[in-house]
């Protein structure tokens, strides 16, 4: 006899169709996309979530840091409802699928059970965080980290983007900015599918990843100060180059993160260099230094090496530097029942699975403060992605979809 839900299936055409039809919002220039957070695509890709939601008979709720709550009635109104979701914001150079999958993910759930007709006792919201990329405005996962009571609102609203634009008023602008606190939700459980962003996956051949944990994240902003002047006619021993100061941080961050390996990762993707003009010897640079471990002890060590190295360095060189440290969160581990929904539906399923640790941050490693959490993750091509050309297929996608609708739905309880 088979279990509840044994045979529950999504509609993995209708989910791929509607991947296809968000990508069209945000376009990048080679195939991806460039939906970034607060955007005007960002408020169209909203809007089209909201459409959709609303046809699948959910009603949304919206916070005051923009975070979309489509929510399916349950049969008992006080259960407290379970939570599936991600983000809709893409990074500049974004894929189609990273968040994006997970969020119509928990859609695909939801016109499923609709067109099974099963009920739930809990509710099921399903949810789209803003700003989980952290480009525009630092730090990454910054509205999920406000629900969870990691930073103030106010604080949130303060963040400036590159040309001086706060996230609140930029929210305001959009028309995203709903009146609901930030975090008085309370939830039963949180799911979140996400592609795995690394190799492993692809590499063993396998269909899902059970994420037990996720890996810690550091993000340190460094600015190094010297003294523009003239590439032609300033002597080598006049020079104070903050631009040669920081390869020789950027050097140093390499070879911290490889002594840490084969988990320890390190690098620095944002650089802003001043004045940036091909007859100038930068007279400043700021740079934001990526360090990344599944141990805390580990992060520590890279972050301090760090500052004694560059101050170090900055100091040969008659240069000034300083730190700021812009975003980070501790190693995560994922809620033992959510995780062992998710094997248990891979192995129900059929599906090839392993247990793994998630190399990018998410907002299940923010949630996981404060409901029971855990993510699903499926291949993606090489591994590839914060790149247009981040690619899945249709059967992956589909099997991360129907692991999570067996995890969602086992822990909303079906009643008929
Ligand atoms: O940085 C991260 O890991 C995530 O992609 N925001
Ligand atoms: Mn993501
Ligand atoms: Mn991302």
């Amino acid at each position: 006899m088979a279990a509840p839900g044994e045979n529950l299936k999504i509609n993995g055409d209708r989910l791929w169709d509607s991947l296809m039809e968000m990508a069209k919002i945000g376009p990048g220039v080679a195939g991806g996309n460039n939906r970034q957070t607060l955007t005007d695509e960002d408020a169209e890709g909203r809007a089209l979530f909201q459409k959709w939601c609303e046809a699948a008979g959910m009603s949304m709720g919206l916070d005051q840091m923009g975070n979309m709550f489509a929510r399916r009635e349950g049969t008992d109104p006080d259960a407290l409802p379970v939570y599936v979701g991600s983000h809709l914001d893409t990074q500049p150079t974004g894929g189609k699928y990273d968040g994006v999958l997970g969020v119509l993910g928990g859609l695909e759930i939801i016109r499923s059970l609709n067109d099974l007709g099963i009920k739930t006792k809990h509710p099921i919201v399903v949810t789209n965080w803003t700003n989980e990329e952290g480009t525009r405005y630092a730090p990454a996962m910054l509205a999920s980290g406000v629900f969870a009571g990691i930073h103030t609102q106010d604080w949130a609203y303060e963040r400036e983007d590159a040309d001086g634009k706060s996230f609140g008023s930029e929210l305001e602008r959009i028309g995203w900015r709903g009146e609901e606190e930030v975090g008085a939700r309370k939830m039963h459980a949180f799911f979140e599918l996400h592609i795995e962003q690394g190799p492993i996956l692809e590499a063993e051949g396998k269909e899902i990843g059970v994420v037990t944990h996720g890996q810690g994240l550091s993000w340190t902003q460094v600015t190094v100060t010297g003294k523009d002047s003239h590439t032609g006619s300033t002597p080598m021993p006049m020079r104070r180059n903050a631009g040669l100061g920081m390869a020789r941080i950027l050097e140093l961050v390499d070879e911290i993160a490889w002594s840490h390996k084969p988990h320890a990762v390190g690098a620095a993707g944002h650089i802003d260099v001043y004045p940036n003009s091909r007859n100038v010897i930068p007279g400043k640079v700021v740079f934001t230094v990526d360090f990344r471990s599944p141990d805390l002890a580990v992060i520590e060590d890279m972050e301090q090496r760090l500052a004694e190295g560059a101050a170090q360095i900055c100091g040969e060189m008659g240069l000034h530097v300083e730190f700021e440290k812009v975003g980070g969160f501790d190693p995560v581990t994922f809620d033992e029942d959510c995780v062992k929904a998710v094997r248990n539906a891979a192995e129900r399923l059929g599906y090839s699975h392993r247990d793994l640790i998630s190399g990018a941050g998410h907002d299940a490693c923010w949630i996981n403060r404060v409901a029971p959490t855990a993510m699903v993750m499926c291949p993606c091509v090489d591994g590839l992605s914060h790149n247009e050309a981040e690619e899945i297929s249709q059967d992956w996608a589909t099997a991360g979809a129907n692991v999570l609708f067996h995890a969602v739905v086992e822990t909303a309880e079906i009643v008929a």
